[in-house]
């Protein structure tokens, strides 16, 4: 619960001609002044000609102040466009150093700085937080021996194979160039269009179609380098390496109807969470994993290491957990730093290097191509959140906004010059590129190597639970329900056939596709008896306690002190959060005349924002919540997401109102009337969902 803010102090003010607030600087309080350091006496009247007349030219402070506002934006990325970011650290728990020379993996204990941003893929800058999308994962650690951004989303796998795919594949997922919608979203005739007749998305399209999609936080979800990187070692052997971010907090996604809600009730919901999470120190925190392998794995391996369209199930090769990634400290200025931030994945430090990987190759042209564009020229590096920590100096020179400009007469090299005149110098601890013998004529070919499509698409799907299986059925019948070209939508059920024949019968039937299309033409049979992998279902990997999630409690006047007090610790003694629901925002007084704030008046927070519910009103509140619709739908939303909800005697009259009458009721609505029973609700809550109860609210 959060506590009334204390009303600012009082500054010198006085009312203006025109009736306008003009406050004054004086002890504590700074003098504004223009761009040049000039104090500014009045920021609310243009200078006129008289109080009636024109605006006059001369006015040197209207038309700065003007002309800055007006230079306000830059171009928004043309993907990730909506993100957020903050402040941490990396910090080794188990050395690498015997596959990798990198500082920052070689010694136990030590700490680097790092920045995170996380981000939606399709959507503009203003859109919404929980749209079906992939997450961007993308960190910059700022090493002893230069910056290294290692530029991943929150799914292992891509939904195409070369970069020179990628600027058709975004156009195809964003909005239609004639009118420009649908925003953030790919529920749309393009996006299937464009995947249906690139099989190599469909692994991809199966990941976007789960609940992956939509997580509940940025700090319930994975993150993955994607691609197959090198470790370099001090010897120069090359080892492969995976990487992987996994969330202290465990995995945890909201169902697609919730999302839909929460975009409405909050856009920011992600944000917000990241925001409340920092700010009372509830810090996210990441584990670094790696999945190392050699050539003989690799050519062990039923699929190419260098297809970003493939991963390494973690039961053939183990993550290896070295590293703790914590976020303790938010942006104190977002432009500054999240939007400023130029992440490029060419940046890699001695010990990290690059494969084959044709997408790769191509991303290590795009980003710093992007950023000179997106940050208006080549000096970007020299903004604060983009300059390495460790000392660097080069030849490079001038530009736009360059704010390091090397002393001294020399700018080139070699020079004959002495120091501290001549410079900078080329180094043998520099960076040096993997020797990797490279062979074979020029060509534009795809290997064929990158040719099964469907294999792991299957796999993914086997490994999901049940639950996660309907959730990837019904997506894949929202979204194609939403293409209004009847042949799009049967030729992304002919892919699906190959990944499993229930799924696209499904998915038939929830379009009322009849008959089934023929299987697409496969380049390569799927490879038959890919055992399940459990790290891919979301479900398996939960959390075991509430830690990280909220509870939203509904109150009125009059409610029962110590049943809330013994909810409200229950739920902090385990890291949860709670926020009170009343029926207006001033709060409420408990039973023992304690006044006590809400966070939410009822229609401002509904139970979309909430991990579990309880309902603890008196007879007279819930009396009058009864008739409030949006008590209702709090109620009914909860009960069809499948959340716990605990309720007092009093509540029955608003159970009812929203028509769980007790034969409706399951084993996840949950009579509370003793506080010391609180302690076991938080528990119970720890499952986050009664996913028995979804086949009882869906019908279609
Ligand atoms: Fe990319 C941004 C992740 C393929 C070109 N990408 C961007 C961001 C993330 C990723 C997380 C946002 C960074 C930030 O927060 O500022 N991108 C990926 C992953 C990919 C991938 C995991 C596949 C494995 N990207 C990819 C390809 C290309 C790009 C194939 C182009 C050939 N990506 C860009 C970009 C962006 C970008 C246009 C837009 C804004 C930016 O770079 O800074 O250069």
């Amino acid at each position: 619960m959060t506590k009334t803010p204390k009303a600012p102090k009082a500054m010198a003010t006085h009312v203006g001609a025109g009736g306008e607030t003009h406050q004054t600087a004086g002890e504590g309080t700074p003098a504004m002044t223009t761009q040049q350091g000039l104090a500014v006496s009045d920021d609310q009247n243009t200078l006129r000609a008289g109080a009636r007349g024109p605006a006059l030219m001369e006015d040197f402070h209207f038309r700065e102040k003007i002309f800055h506002f007006d230079h306000e934006r830059i171009p928004e990325r043309v993907v990730h466009a909506r993100g957020y970011g903050a402040h941490g650290y990396f910090e080794l728990t188990d050395s690498l150093a015997d596959v990798c020379k990198a500082d920052l993996f070689g010694k136990v204990g030590e700490r680097t700085p790092a920045f995170v941003r996380f981000s939606t893929v399709a959507g503009n800058k203003g859109s919404a937080d929980v749209v079906r999308d992939v997450r961007g994962f993308a960190v910059k650690l700022y090493t002893s021996q230069g910056n290294w951004d290692l530029v991943g989303n929150n799914i292992p796998v891509f939904f195409i194979q070369d970069a020179i795919k990628f600027p058709d594949f975004v156009h195809a997922a964003k909005q239609a160039p004639d009118r420009d919608f649908p925003q953030a979203q790919t529920a749309h005739d393009n996006f299937w269009d464009f995947v249906s007749l690139s099989p190599e998305a469909t692994h991809m399209v199966c990941w976007a179609m789960s609940d992956r999609a939509i997580p509940r936080s940025f700090r319930f979800m994975e993150g993955f380098g994607v691609h197959t990187f090198r470790l370099i070692n001090a010897q120069g052997k090359s080892t492969y390496v995976k990487f992987h971010w996994k969330p202290k907090l465990g995995l945890q996604s909201v169902v697609w109807n919730e999302a839909l809600k929460i975009n409405g009730a909050d856009p920011d919901f992600h944000r917000r969470d990241l925001w409340q999470a920092i700010k009372t120190g509830n810090f996210p925190e990441w584990e670094l994993g790696v999945q190392l392998f050699d050539d003989a794995f690799a050519d062990s391996f039923d699929f190419d290491i260098l297809d970003p369209t493939k991963l390494i199930p973690e039961e053939l090769v183990p993550v290896r957990r070295v590293g703790r990634l914590v976020l303790d400290r938010m942006p104190d200025n977002f432009f500054a730093e999240t939007e400023q931030v130029a992440f490029c994945t060419q940046n890699v430090i001695p010990g990290i290097d690059f494969t084959n990987d044709p997408l790769l190759q191509g991303r290590n042209f795009s980003y710093l191509d992007t950023q000179t564009k997106r940050l208006g020229g080549p000096n970007f590096t020299h903004i604060p959140i983009n300059a390495p920590k460790c000392p660097f100096a080069n030849f490079q020179q001038d530009g736009h906004m360059a704010m390091h400009n090397p002393k001294g007469r020399a700018n080139y090299e070699p020079n004959s010059w002495s120091q501290p005149a001549g410079g900078p110098r080329e180094t043998p601890a520099g960076y040096t590129s993997y020797p990797e013998e490279e062979s074979g004529p020029k060509l534009r070919q795809r290997s064929e190597t990158f040719a099964d499509h469907y294999s792991q698409a299957r796999q993914f799907y086997i490994s999901q639970t049940p639950v996660e299986q309907t959730h990837m059925r019904d997506a894949f019948v929202f979204e194609l329900s939403k293409v209004e070209t009847p042949a799009i939508r049967a030729r992304m059920v002919s892919h699906l056939l190959h990944v499993d024949t229930e799924l696209a019968q499904g998915v038939a039937t929830g379009l009322g596709l009849s008959p089934l299309p023929a299987p697409a033409p496969a380049a390569r049979p799927v490879v038959e008896g890919l055992e399940p992998s459990p790290a891919l279902s979301i479900l398996k990997n939960g959390p075991d306690s509430f830690a990280g999630r909220k509870l939203g409690i509904v109150v009125s006047n009059g409610v029962n002190a110590d049943l809330l007090s013994a909810l409200i610790a229950a739920t902090e003694a385990v890291d949860g959060t709670v926020e009170l629901i009343a029926p207006t925002v001033a709060g409420i007084t408990d039973s023992a005349g304690n006044e006590v704030v809400a966070q939410q008046k009822i229609n401002g927070g509904p139970s979309v924002l909430y991990d579990a519910v309880a309902l603890l009103p008196t007879v007279e509140g819930a009396n009058l919540l009864r008739h409030e619709a949006t008590m209702r739908d709090f109620i009914a939303d909860a009960f069809a997401h499948a959340k716990f909800i605990a309720h007092n005697d009093a509540a029955e009259i608003l159970l009812a109102a929203a028509g769980l009458h007790p034969r409706a009721r399951d084993a996840g609505v949950i009579a509370l009337e003793r506080a010391d029973d609180a302690t076991a609700f938080i528990q119970t809550c720890a499952a986050l969902r009664l996913w028995s109860r979804e086949s009882q609210v869906h019908a279609v």
